[in-house]
């Protein structure tokens, strides 16, 4: 029932408006990064190495065609035309690949992306399928503020209560234009890899019964079995998106990242998760986000590995 795993439909978005460019954040060039992950050897990899079928555009989409000509803040958020119009076009690309049976490969660009990369395949999964999809999120942050509990106002902050449901907004050019298909149940959310919660986001996953390992779970159990754990979780057959984020691996494997948390994942646990994932079979689509090639010179080229490799073992390169 699932895609075919050779199958891939590669997307790539150079966005970086979900973190938006304040003087408390002045981090463009995470919209460099698909180029950067490219330009090392992704595509060619998968095609080569992999022996996938790459079905790719050729294009970074920088969406700049989307680009509001006034985009004052709203309930807080920062640009919320701007990067409510780019998921929404994400999320029509992802949802094409996906309904036509292709895993799905998005490069990002920062997190708000996944707005519309895992509204893209709830819905084409559904449509196809009749199931629900879980995500599993890897990350050092929940990104599950709502506009009301954030207090950065960046919508990279955000993805997964817009995802979920709990946040919402009839405004159509502010994702009111996200409706119940696109959206994902809390159950069927797993997190790994958290080290850095605001409070509102502690208590939104309390109240929800949210599943969540951070860091202190896997120091506790091991990678091995929190992915037992998270697995086991989700179910058998499930349909599986999962959403990686380049900072959920320590700064001293992934430093050129805007929201660097330090005491994070090893390069190996990254890839294992990764490879855990490949083994089920079920994995549908797949995000790489918030690398930042321009941030850490030095450190770019270790981060852009980092973030290869995680491609890579998802897709099953690392099982024998
Ligand atoms: B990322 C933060 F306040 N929680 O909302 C916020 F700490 O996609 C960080 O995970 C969000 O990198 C980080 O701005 C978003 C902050
Ligand atoms: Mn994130
Ligand atoms: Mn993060
Ligand atoms: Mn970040």
């Amino acid at each position: 029932f699932l895609p075919n795993r050779h199958d891939l439909g590669v997307v790539a978005v150079g966005f970086s408006g979900g973190q938006a460019r304040t003087n408390s954040c002045p981090k463009p060039g995470v919209d460099a990064a698909p180029m950067a992950l490219i330009e090392a050897g992704l595509i060619k990899q998968l095609e080569e190495d992999l022996e996938k079928k790459v079905t790719y555009d050729g294009k970074v989409h920088a969406y700049s065609e989307l680009l509001p000509t006034e985009d004052p803040d709203y309930r807080g958020m920062k640009r919320p035309k701007f990067a409510s119009a780019v998921t929404k076009e994400v999320s029509e690309q992802v949802y094409t690949h996906a309904k036509a049976g292709k895993l799905v490969v998005t490069l990002g660009g920062d997190h708000s992306i996944a707005i519309g990369t895992v509204s893209g395949t709830a819905k084409a999964i559904r449509e196809r399928l009749g199931r629900e999809i879980a995500v599993i999120w890897v990350d050092a942050h929940a990104d599950i503020n709502t506009p009301e509990t954030s207090d950065s106002g960046n919508i990279h902050g955000m993805p997964v209560a817009f995802l979920t449901g709990l946040a919402t907004e009839d405004r159509e050019d502010v994702f009111g234009w996200l409706k119940p298909e696109h959206r994902l149940s809390t159950k069927k959310l797993v997190y790994i890899g958290l080290r850095d919660i605001d409070k509102g986001e502690k208590k939104i996953l309390r109240e929800h019964g949210i599943k969540a390992f951070s860091m202190h779970d896997v120091d506790r159990h091991g990678i091995g079995k929190i992915m037992d754990m998270a697995l086991g979780w989700i179910g058998s057959d499930t349909p599986i998106h999962l959403s990686f984020d380049i900072d959920a691996l320590d700064p001293i494997y992934a430093p050129s990242t805007g929201t660097a948390v330090r005491g994070g994942l090893t390069l190996r646990e990254g890839d294992f998760i990764c490879e855990c994932v490949a083994e089920t079979g079920s994995l549908i689509a797949l995000d790489l986000v918030e690398v930042n090639p321009s941030l850490d010179e030095q450190g770019a080229s270790d981060t852009v590995r980092a973030g290869l490799s995680i491609v890579r073992c998802a897709l099953g390169d690392t099982l024998l």
